[in-house]
This record gives structure tokens, sequence and C-alpha cells, in this order.
């Protein structure tokens, strides 16, 4: 457990100190509110200790501001325990009102801290299992079970930040429209079980060539998710019509070059993907109109033969 022991008499902080360090807890200082506030930001402890009066912002402001700051962030509650040298009531209820949890004495019986500290480090505890099982509720809500992929519900909402960050700045916005060709006959040959894996190889392509074209920097921060079904889209902010017509040239190569057998699939024998694309120099309108422009490319991707990217009217 890290705890945040702020107060600005020294002798306090001395004793303080060697206490918790004795218990085996991480100690960092602050000698006033503002510098508690920094530091809270920076060091994330477990648990804080605070004076309530001090010079240049006293405890109840620092808390306020603590509980400001926590607001912005993923992680839960911090608790604060103020530190006093009189345990009246009316310390006691300002205390609670100003954010903070408990307080305590600072000449406070050694077991009482080390008992406090001990209940407080199993709050910690359970706060970093909750952290981490939101996070991973997160990453779970916005991923695709079959693929892995940024789903289709996540998508828009990058879409939807991303176009109006473009619109904002004036900045070019590219988008490609997948979809793997004659997959219904795939499923019908191989079964769905096997089609199922087929759409994972190809999700896994597909992504490896967007991630080798932003390592090239031919694209910036491009993503794919799965659009629905056999359909995936890529986002590439910031596009250029270079760079949009080498990542897609890269996706349905990639995607050829699994080699994965697909005798129904016309002259190709192979699985193959057909792509459709659509560059907005400057970000302006609606998105929508870039998500149907792509599609239009993509249906005529599929008349001139499939397994092939059309990125121009
Ligand atoms: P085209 O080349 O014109 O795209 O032909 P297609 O057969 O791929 O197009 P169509 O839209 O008719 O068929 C899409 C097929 O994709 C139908 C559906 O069974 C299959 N499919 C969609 N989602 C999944 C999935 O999650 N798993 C499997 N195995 N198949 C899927
Ligand atoms: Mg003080
Ligand atoms: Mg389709
Ligand atoms: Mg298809």
């Amino acid at each position: 457990m890290k705890i945040l022991l702020v107060d600005d008499a020294r002798s306090v902080v001395m004793v303080m100190t060697s206490r918790l360090a004795s218990y085996g807890y991480d100690v960092v200082h602050a000698a006033n509110g503002l510098e508690a506030v920094a530091t809270f930001a920076s060091a994330a402890p477990d648990l804080v200790l605070m004076d309530i009066e001090m010079p240049v912002m006293n405890g109840f402001e620092a808390t306020n501001r603590i509980r400001a700051f926590e607001a912005t962030q993923a992680w839960a509650w911090t608790p604060i325990i103020f530190l006093t040298s009189s345990d009246t009531v009316e310390n006691l209820v300002t205390a609670i009102e100003a954010g903070g949890d408990d307080f305590m004495s600072k000449f406070v019986p050694e077991p009482v801290l080390q008992a406090k500290m001990k209940a407080m480090s199993r709050i910690a505890g359970l706060r970093r299992s909750l952290s981490q099982a939101n996070q991973k509720l997160q990453d779970l809500a916005s991923q695709d079970g079959l693929t892995g992929l940024c789903n289709r519900r996540s998508m828009d909402t990058r879409v939807d930040q991303l176009w109006m960050e473009a619109s904002a700045k004036g900045h070019g916005f590219g988008l490609l429209m997948l979809d793997i060709d004659n997959f219904k006959k795939y499923n019908d040959h191989y079964g769905h079980q096997t089609g199922d894996d087929c759409l994972r190889s190809v999700a896994r392509a597909i992504d490896a060539a967007t991630a080798e074209s932003n390592s090239l920097s031919d694209t910036q921060a491009a993503f794919v998710a799965r659009y629905g079904g056999e359909e995936f889209a890529v986002i590439v902010p910031h596009a250029t019509p270079q760079g949009l017509a080498d990542v897609a040239q890269a996706i349905v190569k990639a995607v050829f070059s699994q080699a994965i057998a697909h005798e129904k699939n016309d002259a190709w024998g192979q699985v193959s993907i057909s792509a459709g694309g659509a560059l907005i120099a400057q970000a302006q309108g609606e998105v929508v109109n870039v998500f149907r422009e792509a599609d239009g490319r993509l249906y005529q991707a599929k008349t001139l033969g499939r397994n092939r990217a059309v990125l121009a009217g």
C-alpha cells in the first residue's frame, strides 16, 4: 500500500513516516495542500493521510481538489483520513463533509494506527481488483467476441469522435469497407465452424496489414473494426490518397496470401476480400456519406471480379 502523508510539521512527518514504514508501507510526503494535489496525481496513492491546518492550501481545499481530479479518472475512490490534533465531534463532522472518509488524532496510540492502516490496506486491495475488473469489462464491451477486433459499437463511438475532430480542424479522413468474397458459399461448402476460423484468420491478416501500414507511416493510427458479419471497416484518420491506396492493396494482398482454400470462390480458388475506399480531404458534413461512398466502391469491386480494391469513382 502506498500512503500519501500530507503535513507541514516536520516532527509529525518524521514520526508518522517511520511508524508507517515499519509496518511495511510506502510513504510519499507533501508539505501542504497544493503539493498534495500534485503528488496525488503523479504518485496515485492507495490512501491519503491529510493534515488540516497548513500554509498555502489547507487540507479541506486539497481534499476538494483531489475529489474533483478523481472524478475525471478511471479509478475508484481513494480513502482520505484527516489528521487532527484534537478529536472533537465538530472536527469529525467537518472532515466527512469535506470529502474525507475518517479522521484520526496525530497522537493516536500505536496499535490503533496499525489496525486502521490494516483496514485501509484491505480497502486498497479491493479497490485495485475492482479497477482491474472494470478495465476488463470495458475491454470486453468494446471487442468483437469472435475476432477480438474493435466491435461495431466501439467503432461508432471512435468514428464520431474522430470525425468531430477532423471536421473542427479540417483534417482528412479515409475509410475502407471490406467484405469477404463468396463467404456464403464458403460456409455452405466447408461448414460454419470452418467459416468462423476463416473469419478469425482474415481479421488477423487485415489487422496485421493495417498495423504494418501504420508502422511504415503510410497511415496514422488507422484501426480495424468488425463492421458486421463478414464485413470489416478500416478507419484511416488523416488519410492521404497514396496512403489509403497502399493500405487497401496491402490488405487485399495479405488476405489472399494466407492461401486459405475456397473452391467456390469463382476463379480465385482461395479466400479473398474486396475493398471499397473513400477519402475526404477536409472533413465536413456527415460521416455517413463517407460510409455510403466506400460501400458503393465495394460494390464496384465485387462486380469487377472481387479480390481487389476500388478507391476512386
Ligand atoms: P459476396 O462476395 O458478394 O460478398 O458474397 P457473400 O456470399 O460473401 O455475401 P453474402 O452477404 O450473401 O453472405 C455473407 C455470409 O457471411 C452469410 C453468412 O452466413 C456469413 N457470415 C456472416 N457472419 C458470420 C459469422 O460470424 N460466421 C460465419 N461462419 N459466417 C458468417
Ligand atoms: Mg499543520
Ligand atoms: Mg457481406
Ligand atoms: Mg461477402
